[in-house]
């Protein structure tokens, strides 16, 4: 049975109720995890405000701002869940970014900034976060990160986040080497296109989802649900045997050649 009682999970890049990350934290609450949720601060403390009161009735027992661009942030966030939970059993990293501006006409175009701030928040956080994350998970874990076919293939205007999804899934190899001796394994989801505040701040996403529904498989795209049921599957005990994967949840669009 999918069972996480008894484990604590860090969920990052929850924005909104659209948010992947969201629908990866109501899962794992489901499945008995007792979460901790970090948000990208800002001036205004807006995020804070929206994803505190989103998260209430999960619970979280951490609660605390996190811009993984900020190594102090990031040893204070693991500081506190060491003084607080003593381990950690999971990690969610499910966040990106690029310049809005490296996401539209063609890659060539691409500043070395631009590259610089898509590679650094979108690819270096993971092993970032995953450095922070071993020595608390002293019982073994579960890394998860959220990937996308524009890693792999090549698609109109992903761009620079192409490169940075490369990356991340060659990420995801390297680190379940490095930690799967301390029985940590590190997976990847890659998930079909959603709406979520990312996506939709995209041009053409809607044009995108209606082209999956006609060629996927499954004839439609993929929940945010869907992607929770997954991440809480390979963060269980069910899952022990899953290093070092990227897991397609796409209803099956992947397979299609044509
Ligand atoms: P989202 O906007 O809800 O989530 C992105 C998150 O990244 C936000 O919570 C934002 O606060 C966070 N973030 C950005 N910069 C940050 C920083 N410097 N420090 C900390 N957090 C930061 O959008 P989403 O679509 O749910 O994206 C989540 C993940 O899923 C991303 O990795 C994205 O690439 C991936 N993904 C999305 C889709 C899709 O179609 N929506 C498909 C496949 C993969
Ligand atoms: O990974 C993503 C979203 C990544 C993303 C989106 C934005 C929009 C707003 C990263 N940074 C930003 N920066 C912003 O200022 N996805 C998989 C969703 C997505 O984004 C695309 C897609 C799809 C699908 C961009 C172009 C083409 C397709």
């Amino acid at each position: 049975m999918l069972d996480l009682a008894g484990k604590n999970a860090l969920v990052t890049g929850i924005a909104n109720n659209r948010s992947i990350a969201w629908g990866i934290a109501q899962q794992l609450h489901k499945a008995g995890a007792n979460l901790g949720v970090t948000y990208l601060p800002d001036e205004k403390g807006r995020f804070e405000k929206k994803v505190r009161e989103l998260t209430e009735p999960l619970n979280p027992s951490v609660f605390l701002p996190c811009n993984v661009q900020n190594d102090e942030q990031i040893e204070e966030t693991f500081q506190a869940i060491g003084e607080k939970w003593g381990k950690l059993d999971i990690l969610i990293h499910c966040l990106a970014f690029a310049n809005r501006e490296d996401l539209t006409g063609e890659f060539v175009d691409v500043s070395r900034s631009g590259f610089a701030t898509a590679l650094d928040i979108s690819t270096y956080s993971l092993a970032r976060l995953a450095r922070a994350a071993k020595p608390l998970m002293t019982e073994g874990g579960s890394i998860v990160t959220l990937t996308y076919l524009g890693g792999v293939k090549v698609i109109p205007n992903y761009n620079v986040m192409g490169i940075a999804k490369s990356g991340l899934e060659m990420s995801v190899r390297y680190l379940a080497s490095d930690l799967g001796p301390s029985n940590i394994r590190v997976n990847g989801i890659s998930a079909g296109p959603i709406r979520t505040l990312a996506s939709s701040a995209v041009g053409g996403i809607l044009d995108m989802i209606r082209h999956v529904e006609e060629i996927a498989p499954l004839r439609r795209t993929v929940t945010q649900n869907e992607v929770g049921n997954t991440a809480a599957f390979l963060c269980s005990d069910l899952a022990s045997g899953i290093t070092g994967q990227i897991v397609y949840v796409d209803a099956g669009y992947e397979i299609m050649g044509m």
